[in-house]
């Protein structure tokens, strides 16, 4: 129940303490892979599968076709609990067991009150009549308005797997039917991958970083800047390698200065028993600054390098010695009253990353926040002036927290994945895949569906609302990842009809007017790549038990409505779920044998029940990120219009946003630790959780009672802002502010800055008397009920739900018992 999660040492691997024995390693060429293990069943009814999640790869014991037992196939350093909760994944209650509709959708589709959607009651059909609807709800609105009317960003994760990848099989249906709206960009990396194409000429965000190899060896300092990667790096988006938090253990061991830069002590900063400097949430752009000025007045900045490798420093420096238009001076002192860090380490980290190798890891958490633009702007500007960047450990880098950036790239090959065009298969790239021609920024949704026609700015450009008249949901949950909770129930009314294909009773399967029922990745074949940049293994996922109740896989949900539409030959090309397990697999063998890598055939691969694990070369150990530019940046510049980093960005000053300026810039969010209120005095900040993926296996009460208190998702408040409230470790609170109200579970600690309280991510949304309370309360604890639904800026329109001010209370009174984890009532039609 405490935050501060006690970070395990290994454990056994799974596969090898269950059924399938020690087996040897036996070398292929340039791969090692564990090819003699059969996967048979070890007894009559007992057999190990392998599958993989997000979470790594697992492997499942079922006994008579039923999922036991799970764990790690592949050893971690750390143990991540992530993967013992299978059996409840499968056999949860919390199931969508069949297909549903609402009361009042089904006696009146497409026509009925939309009011109702969360409170109405649900009438289980048949799978033809479900269909029927969907089918016809769509034809509709395309009849009447054509692609305009249908939504189908669908924005969010499921589950791995190159096949079963449900936000990409709904494209690729849209596309063959007609044409959808789609999104642009994404909550994680909003603000952030929006400006630094224009400072460096690319994302950053989602690239590969500097070797580890290199930061043991090279590096003297490492800041994890808003950054908690013991616990973001349990996941990734293919399915995590487990070698990120292998190399935070290597850093732990080898005693190397780390410092964590965080309102939260977090999990990262207790494993590693690193510096904890607090800092107030949406305040770095002025602590950053004030390391600028500190440089600058010590003459510790690189002018060297400035000069070669930047444009517009000039008017940056201008900017933080008082001499812009604003007169103000950025220093030490100036910084140390809005972020509360004292002046003299304001001044000493200036110093110190001067004088050593420094990498400064930004995580994400900083730029989902008004002006999210600034902090990465600021801090590749930083970056600039210690003159590091493509020396080997040091400079910045943007995803050593995600998905194992850093991990060396292996030799091999890459696995094909299903296409959202049926022109071809994608180069396994299922997140970054172009969805649509027609699409606004994605966290925009609550204003376009509230304010069709509208238009906004957006990077330079103007975008135009559609007038959404239908929702296609597959994999993502809005109810609990979309800011300001309120606002996003009255902008779900408008549209007349909404989908969602959902494995469990989310919060935003509840607020449908159709549920179609999904299976879990335990129910079907699929296989991925694990470590999005490292490409160190293929995983089989292999189906453990057969689908549950009466549901099917959203592939499968999509050959059937193609099939009603008429184009069920194009969806499935004619080919079977093996069919196209062994041609994504053909993809990485050929590839492998273009690098000299001999991988085993498909159909050894797949009855070896193993992983393949692929070799990594040297060169990609020492390789250090911009080095080519360092080398020669006439000949490597890079893909910003001087080729150099931009300091100054003439593309963005031309924009003229009054949010988003030429050089990196501090403006006073609205809502801060500095600018609160008498109602709202205390700061909100929301990390992702632990023991969760977002709102994934939230339902686990396995899990869940590892976390919860007194059964609500934990808040952590500071002893003096609890003492000042009458507030105790494990009472019920209640949080609320303008926008909405929630409950929480007290965890009072010094692990967070005085003034701010912390409440995470993805708790799945309870509201208690939805339909008559005008802001109901949610009853487990779900921050987005209070976060502000604003863009980062004109520049991104990214979200911003690290920009909130509350106020907490002890709850007096009975507290409402949690409901959203078990299974809705239904009548049968
Ligand atoms: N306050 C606040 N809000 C945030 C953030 C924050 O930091 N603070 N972070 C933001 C970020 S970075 C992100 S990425 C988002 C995450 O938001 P989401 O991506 O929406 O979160 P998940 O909980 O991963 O939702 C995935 C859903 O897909 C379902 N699913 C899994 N497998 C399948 C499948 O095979 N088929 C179908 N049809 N469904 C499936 C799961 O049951 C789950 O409900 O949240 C954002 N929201
Ligand atoms: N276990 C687990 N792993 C995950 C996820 C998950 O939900 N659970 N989600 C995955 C996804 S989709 C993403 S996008 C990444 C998210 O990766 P991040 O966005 O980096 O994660 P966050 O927890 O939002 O933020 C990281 C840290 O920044 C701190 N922080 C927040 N605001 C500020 C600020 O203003 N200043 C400073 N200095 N620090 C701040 C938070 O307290 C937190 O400790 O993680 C991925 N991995
Ligand atoms: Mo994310």
């Amino acid at each position: 129940m405490s935050h501060t999660k006690k970070i395990n040492g290994s454990r056994r691997q799974f596969l090898k303490t269950t059924s399938l024995g020690t087996v040897g390693m036996a070398a292929t060429g340039g791969i090692t892979t564990n090819l003699l293990a059969s996967g048979k069943a070890m007894a009559a009814e007992s057999s190990t599968v392998m599958s993989a999640a997000h979470w790594g790869p697992i492997g499942i014991v079922v006994e008579n076709g039923k999922v036991v037992k799970s764990g790690p196939a592949i050893e971690p350093t750390i143990a991540n609990e992530l993967q013992t909760v299978v059996a409840e994944q499968v056999h949860s209650d919390v199931r969508v067991k069949y297909p549903m509709v609402r009361k009042g959708y089904l006696e009146n589709p497409g026509k009925s009150d939309t009011s109702l959607r969360g409170h109405d009651e649900w009438v289980r059909v048949s799978w033809d009549k479900a269909l029927e609807l969907v089918h016809n709800g769509l034809k509709q609105v395309r009849d009447s308005q054509g692609p305009s009317g249908v939504f189908a960003g669908s924005y969010g994760w499921y589950s791995s797997g190159s096949l079963h990848a449900s936000r990409t099989l709904l494209h690729r249906f849209m596309n063959l039917t007609g044409g959808f709206v789609g999104t642009k960009g994404d909550y994680s990396t909003g603000a952030a991958q929006v400006i630094m194409p224009h400072v460096m000429g690319t994302i950053e965000v989602y690239e590969q970083q500097t070797s580890w190899e290199m930061i043991l060896e090279h590096s003297e300092i490492v800041v994890l800047w808003s950054a908690n990667p013991m616990t973001t790096l349990r996941n990734a988006w293919t399915s995590t390698d487990q070698q990120g938090t292998d190399y935070f253990k290597k850093l732990k061991e080898s005693g190397k200065r780390v410092i964590c830069i965080d309102p939260v002590r977090s999990e990262t900063c207790d494993y590693l028993g690193a510096e904890w400097i607090p800092v107030n949430t949406a305040t770095d752009v002025p602590l950053m600054l004030g390391i600028a000025h500190s440089l600058i007045t010590a003459g510790k900045h690189d002018q060297e390098f400035l000069k070669k490798y930047t444009v517009g420093y000039d008017k940056f420096e201008a900017y933080v010695l008082g001499k812009a238009e604003d007169g103000v001076v950025k220093d030490a002192a100036w910084a140390s009253q809005i972020c509360g860090v004292p002046a003299e380490t304001i001044k000493q980290l200036a110093l110190d990353f001067a004088a050593k190798r420094t990498m400064l890891m930004g995580g994400w958490g900083m730029q989902r926040q008004r002006h999210g633009e600034q902090t990465h702007w600021t801090l590749v500007t930083l970056a600039s002036m210690i003159g590091q960047i493509g020396l080997p450990g040091g400079g910045f880098g943007l995803s050593y927290h995600y998905a194992n950036g850093g991990v060396p790239t292996a030799t091999g090959g890459i696995v094909g994945a299903i296409s959202a065009n049926t022109s071809g298969e994608s180069g396994g790239q299922t997140w970054l895949d172009e969805t649509s021609k027609m699409s606004f920024p994605l966290a925009r949704i609550s204003d376009a569906l509230l304010n069709p026609g509208k238009v906004i700015q957006y990077n330079g450009t103007e975008v135009t609302y559609p007038d959404i008249k239908l929702i296609y949901w597959a994999g993502g949950n809005p109810f609990t990842h979309h800011q300001d909770t309120n606002t996003l129930i009255k902008a779900w009314q408008k549209p007349d009809t909404v989908i969602v294909n959902e494995i469990y009773w989310t919060p935003t399967a509840r607020m449908a007017d159709i549920v179609l029922p999904v299976t879990t990745s335990f129910e079907r074949n699929d296989l991925t790549m694990s470590g999005d940049y490292s490409m160190l293994n293929i995983f089989p996922m292999k189906k453990a038990v057969e689908p549950q109740f009466e549901a099917k896989s959203d592939y499968d949900i999509f050959a059937a409505l193609s099939k009603l539409a008429g184009v069920e030959d194009k969806f499935t090309e004619g080919k079977s779920e093996m069919d196209w397990l062994k041609g994504f697999y053909q993809s990485a063998y050929d590839a492998a044998r273009k690098n000299r890598v001999v991988m085993p055939r498909f159909e050894q691969f797949w009855e070896a029940n193993q992983p393949i694990t692929f070799k990594v070369g040297d060169k990609a150990k020492q390789w250090v990120r911009y080095a080519e530019f360092r080398a020669d940046p006439l000949l490597n510049p890079l893909g910003t219009p001087s080729g150099k980093i931009e300091i100054y960005s003439d593309t963005v000053a031309k924009m003229g946003y009054d949010d988003c300026k030429g050089h990196p810039s501090w403006m006073v969010p609205e809502e801060y630790a500095g600018n609160t209120t008498a109602e709202a005095p205390l700061a909100l900040v929301t990390p992702h959780p632990y023991y969760r993926l977002h709102s994934q296996l939230c339902f686990s009460s396995a899990l869940r009672e590892k976390y919860t208190v007194n059964s609500r998702e934990p808040v952590l408040i500071h002893p003096d802002d609890a003492q000042a409230r009458g507030i105790a470790n494990g009472d019920i609170v209640r949080l609320f502010n303008q926008r909405g109200q929630v409950l929480a579970g007290a965890v009072v600690s010094d692990g967070v800055i005085k003034g701010t309280v912390a409440l995470h991510e993805g708790a799945w949304y309870d509201p208690a008397e939805l339909g008559t309370a005008e802001k109901p309360l949610c009853k487990f604890g779900n921050p987005n009920v209070l976060t502000m639904d604003i863009g980062t800026s004109k520049l991104a329109q990214g979200n911003s739900p690290n920009t909130a001010i509350l106020q907490v209370e002890k709850y007096s009174g009975e507290a409402p018992a949690v409901s959203v984890f078990s299974e809705p009532k239904y009548t049968t039609a």
